[in-house]
């Protein structure tokens, strides 16, 4: 086996978004495109010679073949021993797990999320660090700065390894073993919940549940939890089984781009719990029998009664947000008196407020929420926690727990805009425009609103004191009402704007379900400010969430 230097262009745009490198399978596939950024990771990443990577993905198509190129590559940069999920398989919040578990120095994650696969689809690499999360932007950063100056990279020849064969073998000195990818996370999951409980509720006639997997990883990560150690009917887990193309479709879960299960819990209360997971297992969607739960709804919800679960029975630390996320959890903090933190939209800025014990949730609007015991959102724990809390409450509803929820603290109406696959400069435009207003906003008005604050959202890390700059731009009317609009950072094609709106009602007598009818003075606003309907020609948003 001999190692070789084959030289390679620097390619353009090799720079990590908001999580991690993601471009069009086509770009992927340009010889030495896939094998320059692995080697900008290795050299940025001296710590993994001579220890252990962990190596897995969604299985979307491209899969494979950039497992067995990596494979080769590590081989020629000295790392020790790769875990690499059977079949190529590792969900995002198991990568995570099985960093921390076998205290591997860092993970490749391969996924585009919940962007849609196949060869017309996406494809993504992500370099996680020591502690199972995504690595900050100082070694992001490094990575690109690297891929602009990179000339060649290392492989060895050597035959494909078997995938589907749990194992180990050799390449070189290389120990490469396939693990099962759902023991470690399972059994993870299985000490933080009342599995007997959840058992017993799934277990009752009158509980109509369904897990809808979206053909994406999540399905045989379901079918151990919620089938065989959970006692769920094998038929309440759906489009169970990971397709390369996800079998044609969007796997984001969200009202529009998983109607059917929206349409039978919400619309037609056919369903009592229903839940979706995304490509790479970290996203969830959480429906009730008529009712929707906000992805922010849901991280305070789960913090207001984080000690029901066994795993959380002794309190929670603190709770963080991404700054668009709504502040409902905040108003929990306050009740808790624990600390709140808000973070730019990413999941690597909770890195360090997990590690040093500050929090111990986290969420995202964009449908993520997880905990302290990975590093990563984890769309499965959340679906756990939720049948978890259902359990434990017995006689109530996802919609009795919300109301009674939202008597307590107030409700936050929420709401996120997408224009997607638009022309990058038209969004810039209609960005910037907003942008130039934003000093004179202060002391207008929002439909009788005071506007208190107007600014571009930057973040200092209270445990390393980094500084992320140009992270958002916020209007802000007090506790009341907050619109914000950004420039997506996990896009493949043009730019996808994101406008999110959020109006506080504390009186319960006021909080009727008309969301979209009483943001609409937000949403008026933000196209006065940013002219992006009569900039980019289209109508309405591509996607409401
Ligand atoms: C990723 C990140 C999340 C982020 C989301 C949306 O999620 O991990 O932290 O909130 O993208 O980011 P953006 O608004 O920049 O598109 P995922 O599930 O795609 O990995």
């Amino acid at each position: 086996m001999s190692m070789r230097e084959v030289a390679t262009p620097s390619f353009e745009g090799q720079k990590p978004g908001t999580s991690g490198l993601r471009k069009k399978v086509t770009v992927f596939q340009q010889p030495g495109y896939l094998e320059s950024f692995v080697q900008a990771v290795f050299d940025c990443a001296p710590e993994l010679q001579g220890g252990t990577l962990v190596l897995g993905g969604d299985g979307r198509f491209f899969n494979r073949n950039a497992i067995q190129t990596i494979l080769r590559m590590a081989a020629a940069n000295g790392i020790d021993r790769v875990l690499v999920g059977q079949g190529g398989i590792l969900s995002t919040p198991a990568a995570s797990a099985v960093i921390r578990r076998h205290r591997a120095r860092g993970g490749l994650v391969l996924s585009a999320s919940h962007n849609p696969g196949g060869p017309d689809g996406d494809f993504g690499i992500k370099y996680n660090i020591a502690n199972g999360g995504p690595a900050p932007e100082a070694v992001t950063e490094a990575i690109y700065r690297r891929t602009q100056t990179i000339r060649q990279y290392r492989i060895v020849d050597a035959d494909p390894v078997d995938l589907d064969q749990i194992g180990s073998r050799k390449i070189g000195t290389m120990t490469v073993t396939v693990i099962d990818p759902v023991d470690d996370y399972a059994m993870l999951l299985g000490g933080l919940f009342d599995f007997d409980a959840i058992r017993a509720l799934l277990a009752r006639k009158d509980f109509r549940f369904r897990f809808d997997a979206m053909h994406a990883v999540t399905g045989p990560y379901a079918r151990r939890l919620l089938v065989e150690m959970l006692g769920a009917p094998a038929s309440s887990v759906v489009n169970a089984v990971p397709l390369e193309d996800f079998g044609g479709g969007h796997p984001d879960p969200n009202p529009v781009y998983a109607p059917e299960l929206y349409k039978a819990a919400v619309l037609d209360g056919e369903l009592d719990f229903a839940a979706a997971s995304d490509g790479d297992g970290d996203r969830n969607m959480i429906l009730g029998k008529g009712i929707a739960v906000t992805p922010s709804d849901s991280l305070a919800v789960l913090a207001a009664n984080a000690t029901l679960a066994p795993g959380y029975a002794r309190g929670i630390s603190g709770v963080a947000r991404s700054m668009p996320t709504s502040r409902a959890p905040d108003a929990v903090a306050r009740a808790l008196k624990i600390e709140c933190f808000e973070t730019p939209t990413g999941w690597k800025f909770f890195g360090n407020l997990l590690d040093a014990g500050r929090i111990t949730l986290c969420g995202e609007e964009s449908y993520g929420t997880s905990s302290d015991h990975v590093r990563e959102k984890d769309g499965l724990w959340a679906v756990l926690f939720w049948l978890n809390l259902l359990a434990a409450r017995p006689g109530e509803t996802v919609l009795s727990i919300l109301q009674a929820h939202w008597k307590r603290y107030g409700r936050h109406y929420y709401s996120r805009h997408d224009y997607e696959a638009v022309d990058a400069g038209q969004a810039t435009e209609a960005l910037n425009q907003l942008r130039a207003a934003l000093p004179a906003l202060p002391g207008q008005k929002i439909g009788g609103l005071v506007i208190t604050a107007a600014d571009d959202f930057a973040y200092r890390d209270p445990v390393d004191g980094s500084e992320s700059k140009g992270q958002g731009l916020r209007v802000i009317c007090g506790e009341q009402a907050r619109l914000i609009a950004r420039l997506s950072g996990t896009g493949t094609e043009g730019a996808t704007v994101r406008l999110y709106f959020e109006l506080y009602e504390a009186d319960p007598a006021k909080q009727a379900d008309d969301v979209q009818t009483r943001l609409q003075p937000l949403i008026d606003f933000a196209e006065a400010q940013t002219g992006l309907r009569k900039i980019t020609g289209r109508a309405a948003p591509d996607v409401i969430t």
